[in-house]
């Protein structure tokens, strides 16, 4: 029988061991050294406490065409790096000014603003060359692929674009559908690519590539509901961070919409939409529909 806390505690600790392998002076070095400072910095903004649930999503994705976890591990990896470094830039003074994450000191508080843009930046670079190399998948053809999935989850169009939409969106005014977008891309779009690689990975024909990016689309709107009522609910010690900082900021969120009540009925719904997507994968698919199930009853 599938087991999720064996699954989840699994996945950790396979990302944790693979990304302090990949960030080691050896990998990261190119013409020239990496330099110490700069290691230092990415090992900083990606190793130790994060949930890893977006190589989760690859791994449970990739398991419903039977690819061992192990094969689905280096695409995780790049998506994991992309969430880092998404999470060091938007923690700078210039975005959220965050001086907290995985109740750690963000990296520009541990180094400094230069430094955690360059982290960014390399985390980012360096998740590219994983999926360019033959280790991540032995067929090109997939490999191309999972680039061209990631860098639209990732890109203007996707979580990038996004983070700039809810800045935009600060002013106020956005309505309940604006609002949305805005999160699908700036969440959503990393958690949809991570089933559509895992499901690449897995050479899903167009109809199962389909109901798997459908699913992705309702259970990134189940996390982010998640999120915006735990940004209201939940304290600073369970989340390692600041909370209520959204509300507080005037920031555009489902429950300020919605109200928290409404939210937590929307929440429900989408969960329970997300597992009916699901239907025709049997068993295989346990995995993603425990992790949707998480997604909303998770605490931190
Ligand atoms: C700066 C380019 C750029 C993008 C930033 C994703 C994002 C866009 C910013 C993160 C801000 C934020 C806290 C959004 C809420 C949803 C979210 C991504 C929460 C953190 O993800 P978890 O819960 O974190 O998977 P861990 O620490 O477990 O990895």
């Amino acid at each position: 029988m599938y087991d999720f806390s064996a699954d989840i505690a699994d996945c950790a600790k396979a990302v944790e061991a693979a990304l302090a392998r990949q960030l080691d002076a050896a990998p990261l070095s190119g013409p020239g050294p990496a330099p110490a400072r700069l290691i230092q910095a990415m090992r900083h903004g990606s190793l130790e406490g994060g949930k890893r649930l977006r190589p989760l999503l690859v791994r449970q994705a990739a398991a419903i065409f039977n690819i061992p976890a192990a094969q689905a591990l280096t695409a995780g990896l790049a998506v994991e790096m992309i969430h880092c470094y998404s999470l060091v830039h938007d923690d700078l003074p210039a975005m959220d000014n965050d001086d907290l994450r995985r109740g750690r000191p963000t990296v520009h508080k541990a180094y400094d603003d230069a430094t955690a843009i360059l982290a960014g930046d390399a985390l980012l670079t360096h998740a590219f060359g994983l999926l360019a190399d033959p280790a991540c998948h032995p067929d090109a053809a997939v490999r191309i692929a999972l680039v061209a999935e990631l860098a639209t989850g990732s890109g203007a169009g996707g979580m990038v674009g996004g983070q700039m939409r809810d800045i935009e969106g600060e002013a106020g005014g956005l309505s309940p559908d604006e609002i949305s977008t805005m999160q699908a891309m700036k969440t959503g779009a990393l958690i949809r690519a991570s089933v559509r690689m895992g499901a690449l990975l897995g050479g899903a024909d167009a109809r199962a590539l389909s109901v798997l990016t459908l699913y992705a689309e309702l259970a990134g709107r189940a996390f982010q509901l998640a999120d915006d009522i735990l940004d209201v609910t939940a304290t600073a010690e369970t989340m390692g961070k600041a909370t209520g900082k959204d509300a507080a900021l005037g920031k555009q969120t489902l429950v300020a919409t919605l109200g928290l009540e409404g939210a937590r009925t929307r929440l429900n719904q989408t969960v329970n939409e997300a597992l009916s997507t699901l239907r025709t994968f049997g068993p295989k698919a346990d995995g993603l529909r425990a992790t949707v199930r998480y997604f909303a009853s998770r605490e931190n």
